[in-house]
């Protein structure tokens, strides 16, 4: 017990060597000191105040690359936050109440020799129709907001980081069709084990696109790394379908990680109830929008998973719903009890739910209160967990055991 004690102070002691730093003139109210969990109390840092932040990704130097929906890259690195990185490519946002903007960020799995950065983001189409009032033009899907007819759709990038610059930006993906509307992009990146990348492509709001197999709406996705079609997908080379295309019946799936053996896991948002946790497995159908837990905001009724055996029924759902962002599986030393656990940001339900599985069930769950909307998750270096929060003065929050002071 001693012993062990004494480690963990000493970690706790590096930890709190950093000096947080707030970016910006006005940050949001401070978080309280610490919250309760099934590992104890945790200490809650504030590190840094970001617009938006929506993805986060480290760096094995420990760099770590944070985006803002806004459509800034920085990195934040010895206790500061870098001013934007230049050679982002230009995003549509409008509000914070749009789900686009610049999403995702991920590093590439061999990066200390290629220095290759990953970026999802929401695009305009170029050019945009002639007649952008047109309700008529398949683009618009039977949807028309004149104060918001931008045509756009998600897309993946990928550049080399040199100091403070992306170079060589090159487009390797994109969603398809595009069509008007500010929500369910989706766009969570995330590598396998295999070197592959995965995308969670949303179905736009759009509901049928999610089982159209010619389109990457709706789907979970998987690519090269140079955006190429890995021969062994499930729909390569079938007609009528898209190579990229690994899984799809999936509405909104913000959050997408491997746990150590190999699977992919993936948190969707649900309409009105009906969050999922998915096992993603290649060729399958997850059934949006034929059946969901939840039912539509109008309250009519969707079919519940049940009712369709031959569709895929998620792990776990949840109404009250969630609200997924990001997540990752802890492996770290800080919270042994929570190795091999599932981490998931939820931003309604502002909470970091963490949920051990056992074999493809959850066993345990448990839901720490954070009092803000979670955005992303990430476990650092030295184990620490790193939050952002959805706001529009956003925290770099690090979680890590309170000790006595
Ligand atoms: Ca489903
Ligand atoms: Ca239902």
């Amino acid at each position: 017990m001693v012993s062990s004690f004494f480690r963990l102070a000493a970690i706790t002691t590096l930890v709190l060597a950093f000096i947080p730093e707030a970016h910006g003139q006005a940050t949001g109210a401070a978080p309280p000191d610490s919250v309760s969990s099934s590992a104890g109390n945790l200490r809650i840092e504030r590190l840094a105040t970001l617009e938006q932040p929506w993805g986060m990704a480290l760096l094995p130097d420990g760099r770590l690359l944070i985006t803002e929906k806004p459509g800034r890259l920085r990195v934040w690195a010895d206790g500061k936050l870098s001013e934007p990185i230049q050679g982002v490519p230009k995003v549509v946002y409008r509000s914070p109440s749009d789900q686009g903007g610049l999403l995702d960020v991920e590093a590439d799995p061999d990066f200390a020799r290629n220095r290759l950065v990953y970026l999802s983001y929401v695009e305009a189409a170029d050019p945009q129709p002639a007649d952008a009032r047109d309700v008529g033009d398949p683009r618009f899907g039977g949807y028309l907001d004149t104060s918001d007819n931008i045509v756009r759709g998600g897309a993946v990038a990928r550049g080399r980081l040199e100091g403070d610059q992306l170079r060589d930006v090159q487009v390797i993906w994109r969603q398809e069709p595009k069509t008007v509307g500010r929500g369910h992009f989706g766009n969570r990146l995330v590598f396998a084990p295999d070197g592959k990348l995965f995308i969670t492509s949303g179905e736009r709001m759009r509901f049928d696109p999610a089982q159209d197999l010619a389109t990457n709406l709706g789907k979970v996705v998987r690519i090269n790394p140079d955006g190429s079609i890995p021969n062994d997908n499930p729909f390569a080379g079938k007609e009528g379908a898209r190579g990229d295309i690994w899984s799809y019946g999936h509405r909104n799936t913000l959050a997408a990680a491997f746990d150590p053996s190999g699977r992919l896991w993936a948190v969707e948002m649900g309409p009105l109830g009906g969050d999922e946790l998915n096992l993603v497995q290649p060729g399958k159908n997850y059934g949006w929008p034929l059946v969901s837990n939840g039912d539509n905001y109008n309250s009519s009724h969707i079919p519940d998973h049940p009712s369709r055996k031959e569709l895929t029924e998620p792990v776990r759902t949840w109404t009250p719903v969630i609200s997924p962002s990001g997540a990752v599986f802890y492996s770290g030393t800080l919270f042994p009890a929570w190795r091999g656990s599932l981490l998931v940001g939820g931003l309604s339900s502002k909470a970091l739910i963490r949920l051990a599985l056992d074999g493809e069930r959850v066993a345990v769950e448990e839901r720490i209160d954070m009092k803000r909307r979670i955005r992303d998750v990430l476990q650092a270096n030295d184990g620490a967990i790193l939050l952002i929060v959805d706001d529009r003065k956003g925290d770099l929050l690090r979680l890590t055991p309170a000790v006595a002071r």
